[in-house]
């Protein structure tokens, strides 16, 4: 059976207690709430805490390696978008260069010095050679992407998705939001059953619920669909 280890990171995450989530809804929340079907295919949960500051893309960089050497599949959940170098980099040192699908309202391309959740895909793409896709770009139009994937993805990859992709009419909970038309969660769908070699890992970055809001019915949707596709 494989597994999937999970690594939450709730820095900037919309949370306020460390680990915890606090008053407002959090990804441990989402995690008791998944079906017991998948639940069984989780092997560990690391908690990689705000409080680890500057820390943070270190300790997720060894923590998707050690998964990758342990063979299972990593799921990041959470944190923004710049923790993504740190999955693309884990990957290239544990497995070589794969096919990373980007699904994002931003390309988050920029061609500067630093690394920042703007600029992160550049850095990873230069830096580990992965082959990029981007889905759902919209907030620039000299960079529009399809909503889906439109061809087919071949050999191993990865899914770097950020909830801004999703039109905010159905998700406004998020820290960047790009008026639409953007992602619907069949987008999500047909652009995951493009994807036609093994789903190494998956990252789920910057959900950030407002305080006190309920879970939203479209996380769930999305961390069942990313872990069903991680399995299949
Ligand atoms: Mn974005």
């Amino acid at each position: 059976m494989r597994k999937v280890r999970v690594i939450v990171v709730d820095y900037d995450g919309g949370t306020k207690v460390p680990g915890s989530g606090g008053s407002s809804p959090a990804w441990h929340v989402v995690l008791e709430d998944l079906p017991i079907s998948l639940r069984a295919h989780i092997a560990g949960q690391l908690t990689i805490s705000r409080s680890l500051g500057r820390y943070i893309p270190s300790m997720v960089r060894f923590a998707i390696g050690d998964c990758l050497r342990d063979g299972l599949s990593p799921l990041l959940l959470g944190g923004d978008h710049s923790l993504s170098y740190a999955t693309a980099w884990a990957a290239r040192e544990c497995v070589g260069t794969l096919a990373v699908v980007h699904a994002d309202a931003h390309h988050d391309s920029y061609q500067v010095p630093y690394l920042s959740n703007y600029s992160f895909a550049y850095h990873a793409g230069r830096d580990f050679g992965h082959q990029w896709h981007g889905v759902g770009w919209r907030h620039e139009p000299d960079q529009l992407r399809s909503r889906r994937l439109e061809y087919d993805v071949r050999g191993p990859s990865w899914l770097s998705f950020d909830f801004d992709y999703f039109d905010p009419e159905i998700f406004p909970a998020v820290r960047f939001p790009v008026p639409g038309p953007g992602g619907t969660p069949e987008d999500l769908d047909a652009t995951i059953d493009r994807m036609k070699g093994p789903l190494l890992g998956v990252d789920l970055l910057e959900w950030m619920p407002a305080p006190g809001a309920e879970n939203s019915d479209l996380v769930m949707r999305t961390v069942v669909r990313a872990l069903e596709a991680v399995l299949r």
